[in-house]
């Protein structure tokens, strides 16, 4: 069984993680799989979001101590570059990616989670950014990304604490969007994808480019890009299908994604 399985379930690809006997950590060979599955996805026309979740006990429980542990300062530098990379290109990626956390999300894991677009977590997720404990800090965006999410005080205390918090507190923190039961996870992520592959994609991307813009600048120039990016919608078919529709009475558009 290859250690990341990929599935089409409509327009959503879903990507699972699957080396459960280190729960889910990241190795290099790891990584370059889930790469493979992101070409897959991005390559095939037909998919319009994506997924990721992982099998057993763990969505990710972090990077491979044990294929850490041995390296030193310039050895981990070339280990280091896959991981930002990775985060870096979920994140960048034009297709909204979302976390399905159904167990660990833990260091490594966590800072995959925080690249996504949006998190839901079953009610036995436990998620952190253990790495203070381990005499190292986070590596691949966590100390970057998650006072952008959760604020800046509480994002200090899950760094400096190395504590893992359970579902519930990351809701009440805005860490997840949603929390099902454990069984439900998959469908609820599913529906929330629906829920967008059924919108025009071209818009669905520019919306993605343009929140993404959001952090990177100020309010200004943010909203001169996300002008821009509206404007160009104005020369798509989706754009008159949609419009036009509406005022037709139509209920459900079809979008042309052109
Ligand atoms: N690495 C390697 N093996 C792991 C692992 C990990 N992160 N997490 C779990 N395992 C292995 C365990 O060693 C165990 O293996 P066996 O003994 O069965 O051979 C197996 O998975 C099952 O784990 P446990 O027996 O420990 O299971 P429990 O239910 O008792 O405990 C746990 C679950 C998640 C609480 C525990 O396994 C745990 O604390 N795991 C370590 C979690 C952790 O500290 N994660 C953070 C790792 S540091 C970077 C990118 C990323 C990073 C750094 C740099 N660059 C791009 C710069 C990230 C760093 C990290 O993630």
């Amino acid at each position: 069984m290859s250690d990341v399985i990929f599935e089409k379930k409509g327009h959503t690809a879903v990507i699972t993680v699957n080396r459960p006997d280190t729960l889910n950590a990241l190795c290099e060979e790891l990584i370059s799989h889930i790469n493979s599955a992101l070409d897959a996805a991005e390559n095939d026309q037909d998919i319009f979001t994506v997924i990721i979740t992982g099998t057993g006990k763990a969505f990710i429980a972090g990077a491979d101590i044990g294929e850490m542990y041995e390296k030193d300062r310039e050895g981990i530098r070339k280990w280091a570059r896959l991981g930002c990379d990775l985060n870096a290109r979920i994140e960048s990626m034009s297709l909204p990616v979302i976390a399905a956390i159904n167990g660990y999300a833990l260091g490594g894991g966590l800072e995959l989670a925080l690249a996504c677009d949006i998190r839901i977590a079953s009610s036995t997720a436990r998620m952190g950014l253990p790495e203070t404990g381990l005499g190292v800090i986070c590596g691949a965006g966590g100390t970057q990304r998650l006072p952008r999410i959760v604020g800046d005080g509480i994002a200090r205390e899950m760094i400096f604490t190395a504590e893992k918090i359970d579902a519930q507190r990351a809701l009440s923190i805005g860490l997840v969007n949603r929390v099902t039961d454990p069984e439900a996870l998959m469908d609820e992520a599913l529906a929330v994808c629906e829920a967008i592959n059924k919108n025009g994609q071209l818009a669905v991307r520019a919306a993605k480019r343009a929140v993404n813009a959001s952090r990177d600048t100020d309010i200004h120039d943010g909203c001169i890009f996300e002008r821009e990016a509206f404007s160009s919608l104005f020369d798509t078919e989706d754009q008159k299908l949609g419009m036009g529709g509406f005022l037709a009475g139509e209920k459900n558009v079809r979008f042309k994604n052109k």
